[in-house]
Formats: C-alpha cells, structure tokens, sequence
C-alpha cells in the first residue's frame, strides 16, 4: 500500500517515525493494562443493581452468539473470566468487570439482542435492559457494536447504531470470528461495513476485525479500549 501526499504536504520522515513509535508504546500500555489484575464485580438483572458510576465503561454489545463474552475473555487473555458458550443467549444479566489496581475502566459484557428463539417476555426484559443502560448510563465511553465476520450488519445492528447516534453515544463496529472466513472474503466485508459506519454520526469511523481464537486484531482492540475510557 503506498501513501499519496497532498502538493502542499510534505513527507517528513521523523514525524512519521515518531507516530509509530509513539503507538508502539500505547499498544504496550494497553497489553499491560489488561494482563494485570481484571476482575468479574457483579452481575446486574437491573440498572439499580450497577456499581457507582465512578470510572469509565467499555461495554460490548451484539446479536446473541456473535461472540462477546468470549472477546472480553480474548481481550483480557482469561479463558472462562465471562461465560461463553455455544447456546446463544448466554449472557443474561450486565456483567461488569473491573480492570486495573486501582481500578481503571470496566468492561461490561451485555445479553445479546435480536434472539428470537428465547420466550417473549425474557427479549423483552433484556431489550429494555440493553436500551437502558446505553441510552443512559453516563460513564459510558465507547459501545462495542459486534459484527459477524461471516453475516455483516443486519437489521436489528442498524437499529442499535441508529439508537445510539440517537443518544449521541459513541461506539465502534467490531467484526468477530474473522477466522471463520477467508482474508479476501473478511477485506470485502470490512469495506462493506466501514461504508456504512461512515453514515451513522456517532460510529467511530475505524473498523476493528478479531478472532478470539486466534487472538487476531486484539492488541488494537485493547489500544482502542485504553483510548476511549482516556477520551
Ligand atoms: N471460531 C470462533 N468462534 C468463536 C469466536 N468467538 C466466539 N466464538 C464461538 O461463538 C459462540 C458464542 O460465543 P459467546 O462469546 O458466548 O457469544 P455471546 O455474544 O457472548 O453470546 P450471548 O451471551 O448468548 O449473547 C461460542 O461457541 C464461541 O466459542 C471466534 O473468534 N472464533
Ligand atoms: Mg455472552
């Protein structure tokens, strides 16, 4: 990939040097931050059931089964920190981890929303659950908005973006399971999704493609975790 200057720019070698270095660091503060101490706080059925809002929160949010609970674990490099499993509908309550001593951020791993299959009144208790807490939860920093790899942005993910830029909360779209598709395939579907990302007012305009199995893309996923609980 070559790098096209504008007439009036000039390529400075040092400032470009300096920048690469300057994200070295920040990526090694941010795997440091998450390999130190992480730990589950609590599990909240209701609002009323959270922690003081006295820090910053990162919470990841996605249809049932896209694989949040097992980013958070990916992301903190602790297997079975967050309960996942192959049965979607998993996570049922906000869960709330601490991360740091003294404590930094949390991270919340939240019910999935768009499953059907779960009885009527449980989807509902748990969307209004998701609604609450990201349409008023003032610590709130950044929204991870998971995305199959394999399936894009679907209606119900349009309608959590479009609830968010609503709120004016700001979040980014996160792609998951991205070893489950070829490079082409995932290169085709991340330009599928930053297109759009690009007309909703409060996605962050970066991409984000992971895989908890491999550990792809997670040193930039804790980067961009660190920097928006420091926004
Ligand atoms: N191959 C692969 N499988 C994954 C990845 N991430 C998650 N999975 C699998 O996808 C399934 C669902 O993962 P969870 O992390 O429980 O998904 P969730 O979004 O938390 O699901 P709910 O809590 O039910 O909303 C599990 O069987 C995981 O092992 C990944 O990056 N690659
Ligand atoms: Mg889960």
């Amino acid at each position: 990939m070559s790098i096209e200057f504008a007439d009036d720019e000039q390529f400075d070698p040092v400032a470009v040097a300096k920048a690469a270095k300057a994200r070295d660091w920040a990526i090694e503060d941010a795997r440091r931050l998450f390999s130190g101490p992480v730990e589950f706080k609590l599990s909240a059925p209701e609002l009323q059931f959270l922690p003081d809002p006295d820090v910053p929160e990162i919470a990841f949010a996605g249809r049932s089964n896209v694989g949040k609970s097992s980013l958070l674990n990916a992301l903190t490099g602790r297997q079975g920190l967050a309960r996942a499993s192959n049965t979607p509908g998993r996570t049922q309550e906000l869960n709330i981890f601490d991360v740091g001593e003294p404590r930094v951020l949390r991270l919340i791993d939240m019910p999935g929303y768009g499953y059907a299959e779960a009885p009527k009144d449980l989807v509902a208790r748990w969307k209004r659950l998701i609604l609450d807490y990201l349409r008023g939860r003032v610590v709130l920093k950044r929204v991870l908005v998971l995305v199959d790899a394999r399936h894009g942005l679907k209606a119900v993910d349009l309608e959590i973006m479009t609830m968010l830029d609503k709120a004016a909360v700001s979040y980014q779209l996160v792609l998951t399971k991205s070893d489950k598709i070829k490079p082409t395939a995932l290169t085709a579907t991340m330009a599928g999704v930053e297109a759009i990302a690009r007309t909703h007012v409060a996605a962050f305009p970066e991409i984000l493609a992971t895989s908890a199995e491999t550990g792809a893309g997670m040193a930039e996923l804790r980067l961009a975790v660190m920097t928006a609980a420091q926004s």
